[in-house]
């Protein structure tokens, strides 16, 4: 037996998996968690009814998320993820010797717990690496109370609804950047060109006012709505700088040297909007 997962995040929009079975489905503290396996993406996590990850397309997520903001600054030390209880950010950021400490800043205990029992193909178990370091809370406070404290920070998120919303106002970003030690970088889920367009161009005008270097690029994710999602690099550091930088130890399943240039590539009508 097999049953079809569709997802609505906008009301104009469709798309759908065909799903196996369910491995979980609960009600946490603060979302609705479910994992199932799919016939074709592998296992893949769903919160309130939107696909966080699949097993087979989530390194296009999460290898752009990090790689991108870590080339450019060179030899990080100190990183923060904001949300990225899954564990796939965290995997990628722990490819790097010179890291120090990796703080992740994740809400929901139980996106954690259930990412080990069911994405240890992908992610292996990132958490047991003694410069991990979780932290259950609120990232909006633990911003607050660490200006200039991170050469790279990444900003995993969900979609802006409900409890979200606030990762992608001014005032986080504004948190964000001050969080940030000089020469730092971050970047951050930014939605889809043609379905956010507004949201994107008023989170590059607030990054352009807090940074010299913001830009925005993309990465194929074919279980994202429109196939795929793109990222916000908010730094003084120019995004160039990554592309001499080689590429941390371990296997690249998405990125590479060419990837990494024409992700910043952007459709004409999108390129006007968003840089005029
Ligand atoms: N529309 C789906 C956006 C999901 C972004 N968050 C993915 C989290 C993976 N670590």
């Amino acid at each position: 037996m097999s049953i079809w997962f569709t997802e609505e995040l906008h009301p104009y929009y469709r798309k759908g998996i065909r799903v196996k079975r369910v491995l979980a489905d609960e009600q946490t503290q603060y979302q609705h968690l479910q994992v199932v396996e799919t016939e074709f993406f592998g296992n893949a996590m769903i919160l309130d009814g939107i696909i966080q990850l699949t097993e087979r397309d989530n390194m296009g997520y999460h290898e752009m998320i990090v790689h991108v903001p870590m080339l450019a600054v060179g030899r990080p030390k100190r990183v923060l993820i904001v949300g990225g209880g899954d564990g796939g950010s965290l995997q990628q950021v722990l490819r790097y010797p010179s890291v120090e400490e990796a703080v992740v800043c994740e809400l929901d205990q139980r996106v954690v717990d259930l990412s080990r029992e069911h994405f240890t193909a992908s992610f292996g178990d990132p958490w047991v690496d003694p410069r991990a370091k979780l932290l259950v809370r609120d990232a909006f406070g633990y911003l607050e109370e660490n200006p200039g404290q991170f050469d790279v920070i990444i900003s995993d998120t969900t979609d802006p609804i409900g409890m979200a919303e606030r990762l992608f106002s001014d005032e986080f970003y504004k948190l964000l950047v001050r969080a940030l030690a000089p020469g730092g970088a971050a970047a951050t889920q930014c939605e889809q060109p043609y379905f956010d367009t507004a949201l994107i161009k008023q989170i590059y005008q607030s990054a352009k006012l807090l940074t010299k270097n913001p830009a925005y690029y993309y990465a194929n994710i074919p279980t994202y709505p429109g196939g795929g999602i793109g990222f916000m690099y908010v730094s003084d550091t120019p995004w160039t700088n990554g592309l001499t930088t080689p590429f941390p130890p371990g296997e690249n399943k998405y990125i590479n040297s060419e990837i990494h240039k024409a992700a910043f590539a952007l459709p004409e009508f999108f390129r006007k909007e968003l840089y005029g």
